[in-house]
């Protein structure tokens, strides 16, 4: 007989051993119930899922034990609100983390498969861009790690960010299918779904004490899904929640329109819904503009507040709390409509009078810049936001009143400042600005490193920081060291443990105690020798994927990144090619031998960008044949740049380039995870740039070129790069050759627009930082042929890197912003 028990006695699952014995049964058992596969006839893929469900089952244990505790305490939760998660693959970090990558590499071989093999199938997640959605990842690793309750909130797009191919040394997009084999990770909440609408108009009605109320009947309706990604923390401590929704329609066909014949009309409906949430945008540094996106926005934003307010609500909690309970990091102004969102959920539907709702808005939000750009600061058309979100755009305007009328008071407003900080810019079409609106939302703004947040104040903020100057604070960047130093470099990370103990796998800080190894000869030699082996893994993947063969005895000297103007691949590529003629005219000098890598994706629509893609390539096609190079320079575009990649580059550069204008990059991450993995950075002292020369010292780091001020004093001033360029015979002889077609005789005229931009207007300061930059890298030459100074110098850097994991900057926002 078996008797019934009531919930609170029902008993928990069995704790999961792990040792490779059971590993290796339980594999086998999800091979055979979980995917019907018998083990003989069982693909690669099977094998990689088997996997992966064994690992989730240690992981969900660890979910159940976080949830239960955080829900019982009542706890503060923190919700990270981010169009763009770029996660990359999961089983290495959920293994590393949870401390089974050997029993399970064990287990595996006991199966005859390999872990290395199966590991290498797992698609990247790539539901991002580049650093904005990388830091988004690296924050969800650490808020785990670092013991907070967390929920990322964010979109699962059906094709993540595009397959980059090259053809003829083109880039061409190609769709990417990270769903093509199912995701294994996650799960599906049915019971998690919530009613998003559109469009429509606003009515009023009377409530309870006779006030007015306004109700939104939308025209459009769609249901938001939630799929659930468990985050497990370094230890496996902690396990947080990625929340991402997936647009469903409300009738998934309309069969009246189906019986009648309308087989493509029945469908249509549900056509337009799944469509919202099919395909991340790709633009990395321009608003993407059309409705789609607004779209876009507007659903995950509502679907995740309607259910930030039910769980805040079914604990028992008042909505005057909110701001005690609740925290919403808005990643950019992405989710900035969120602010309007929650003042309607309040006013609207709960009958939050207007001051109150809009206290306890402003309270909870707290907005995260990462750019100074103009072209990326959203904005929305006032008849585009009106017609999508009517009530929204009421809110708008009452929010923009109250705040206007506080400015107009407040006597020391003159009409043009009252005019910026407005959320309606009336200065040509009027729009609807998000980043005022995220700002004014939100009791804390940041930038992302202590320059970008001093700009911040003096440039875009300006007016909106003389009116909240308490409210702009600075959270430098940080990158997860779990991914980033442990997954993709475990042999350093076994040196680091031989030299000094285990402390910094708990606390990157302790990485200093390696400073007293940078001398050390015995240690510079075990160093060296782990670098080379990382760039012989390289090498192979550059030989297997391109058929080319690469020295690891020359310099790795890698610049990896979205390709944009700002950040300078093209002075990169032109100093190659003063390189290539200084190597041809003089062959008697002792040249270092270097190989120059290039890897990264350009926005579909960025014309330049997609040029100086094609500019890499032919340069490497011409600079790697020709005889008289002798092997003193190699050029390499990688193709189809992503998480993964990265993770096999970083270990295995020697040099690392961090060239941007200064005053343009806002921090920079990729910056962190060279210097981290032992490279020595050139590099201009721009955004995090800064701090890293602060942390390793102004000895380890090579910088050059104009500072922020000076960039912005030469273009007040008129700055006239001609002048410039004739000054200097290496760049005006490299400038010519490329514009004359030296490296591209098809079609001679290819890049003369690229480089007549240089001579006219040069916005980017190409022109004006040349000779320093190339007078840096002949100093880093210089540093190369004395080994020992070499490594004294990125031992160094790994040493004095552990201030910038991501787990330190987690810890301020929390301290300084979020207090969970
Ligand atoms: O955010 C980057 C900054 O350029 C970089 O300096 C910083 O380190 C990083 C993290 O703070 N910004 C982005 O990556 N931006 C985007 O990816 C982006 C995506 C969609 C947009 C606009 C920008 O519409």
């Amino acid at each position: 007989m078996i008797k019934t028990l009531s919930k609170a006695d029902l008993p928990l699952p069995k704790p999961r051993v792990s040792d490779p014995e059971v590993l290796a049964a339980e594999i086998i058992e999800r091979l055979t119930y979980g995917i019907g596969k018998d083990a003989k006839v069982a693909t690669p893929h099977d094998w990689l899922t088997a996997t992966i469900l064994v690992v989730r089952d240690r992981i969900i244990d660890k979910w159940m034990e976080s949830t239960r505790a955080t829900y019982a305490n009542n706890a503060k939760r923190v919700y990270y609100l981010s169009l763009e998660f770029l996660i990359g693959r999961l089983m290495r970090d959920a293994m590393s983390n949870l401390g089974l990558m050997d029993e399970i590499r064990q287990a595996l071989g006991s199966l005859g498969v390999e872990l290395d093999v199966i590991a290498g199938l797992e698609p990247d997640a790539a539901l991002g861009n580049g650093g904005l959605g990388r830091l988004a990842a690296c924050f969800m690793e650490s808020l785990a790690t670092v013991d907070i309750p967390a929920y990322g909130y964010g979109i699962r797009y059906v094709h993540g960010l595009f397959r980059q191919q090259m053809a003829d040394g083109w880039q061409v997009e190609l769709p990417e299918t990270w769903l093509a084999h199912g995701n294994p990770w996650e799960f599906e909440r049915r019971e998690s779904s919530y009613e998003i609408g559109f469009g429509g108009g606003v009515e009023t009605a009377n409530g309870q004490n006779d006030e007015t109320r306004f109700v939104w009947k939308p025209s459009e309706r769609v249901i938001a899904t939630a799929y659930d990604t468990p985050v497990v923390g370094w230890r496996g401590e902690r396990v947080n929640t990625l929340r991402l929704w997936s647009a469903q329609p409300i009738d998934p066909i309309l069969l009246d329109a189906f019986n009648a014949g309308d087989h493509i009309g029945a469908l249509r409906e549900s056509n337009k819904a799944e469509t919202l949430t099919r395909v991340l945008y790709p633009a990395d540094a321009n608003a993407a503009g059309q409705e789609l996106r607004l779209r876009q926005e507007y659903f995950f934003c509502s679907a995740s507040l309607q259910d930030i307010l039910r769980r805040h609500l079914q604990q028992g909690n008042p909505l005057s709390a909110l701001p005690d309970k609740v925290s919403i990091q808005l990643n950019d102004t992405h989710p900035a409509v969120s602010v309007a969102e929650l003042m309607r959920l309040l006013c609207d539907i709960h009958g939050v009078d207007f001051d109150t709702a809009w206290e306890i808005t402003w309270k909870t939000f707290s907005y995260t810049n990462h750019t100074l750009l103009p072209e990326a600061l959203e904005s929305w058309p006032v008849p585009l936001f009106e017609r999508l979100l009517p009530r929204h755009m009421q809110m708008v305007y009452a929010i923009n009143a109250k705040i206007l009328l506080d400015a107009r008071k407040n006597r020391s407003f003159s009409d043009p400042e009252i005019r910026r900080i407005s959320l309606i810019d009336e200065s040509g079409d009027r729009r609807v600005r998000m980043g005022n609106l995220a700002f004014i939302g939100s009791h804390s703004i940041n930038g992302v490193s202590a320059l970008h947040t001093e700009l911040m104040k003096e440039t875009v903020f300006a007016d909106l920081h003389k009116l909240y100057p308490d409210r702009i604070n600075n959270k430098t960047n940080g990158i997860t060291p779990r991914r980033w130093l442990m997954q993709c470099n475990p042999q350093l990370t076994s040196l680091l443990r031989e030299a000094i103990g285990d402390d910094f796998l708990d606390d990157a800080g302790k990485l200093t105690a390696l400073d007293a190894f940078a001398d050390d000869a015995s240690f510079q030699e075990k160093f060296a020798a782990v670098k080379r082996a990382n760039k012989e893994r390289l090498a192979n993947l550059v030989a297997s994927r391109m058929g080319i063969r690469l020295d690891p005895s020359a310099m790795f000297d890698i610049q990896i990144k979205r390709i944009h103007e700002y950040k300078r691949q093209l002075l990169n590529i032109i100093e190659t090619v003063a390189l290539f003629d200084q190597i041809r005219s003089h062959p008697e000098r002792d040249w270092v031998p270097r190989v120059k890598l290039f890897a990264g994706k350009a926005a579909p629509s960025y014309h330049n960008a997609k040029l100086i893609i094609k500019l890499a390539n032919d340069v490497a096609r011409v600079v790697n044949n020709d005889p008289s190079v002798r092997g003193l320079l190699k050029v390499v575009f990688i193709p189809n740049y992503n998480v993964s990649l990265a993770e096999v580059m970083v270990p295995a550069a020697d040099l690392s380039e961090q060239i941007s204008t200064a005053g343009m990059e806002a921090s920079g991450t990729g910056n962190m995870k060279f210097a981290l993995n032992g490279a020595l950075t050139i590099g201009t002292l721009d955004g995090a740039n800064v701090e890293m020369r602060d942390h390793v010292g102004e000895e380890n780091i090579v910088i050059f070129g104009k500072t922020a001020e000076e960039v912005g004093k030469a273009r007040a001033e008129g700055y006239n790069p001609r002048a410039t360029i004739e000054g200097s015979r290496e760049l005006s002889q490299a400038l010519s050759a490329i514009a004359s077609g030296v490296f591209s005789p098809d079609d001679r005229d290819r890049f003369s627009d690229l480089i007549n931009g240089i001579y006219q207007h040069d916005w980017f300061m190409v022109a004006e930082d040349f000779d320093s930059y190339a007078k840096a890298q002949r100093d880093v030459d210089a540093i190369w042929t004395d080994p020992a100074s070499w490594y004294g110098k990125t031992i160094r850097n790994t040493a004095r890197m552990g201030w910038f994991s991501s787990d330190r900057t987690i810890r301020q926002y929390n301290s300084d912003i979020w207090r969970a």
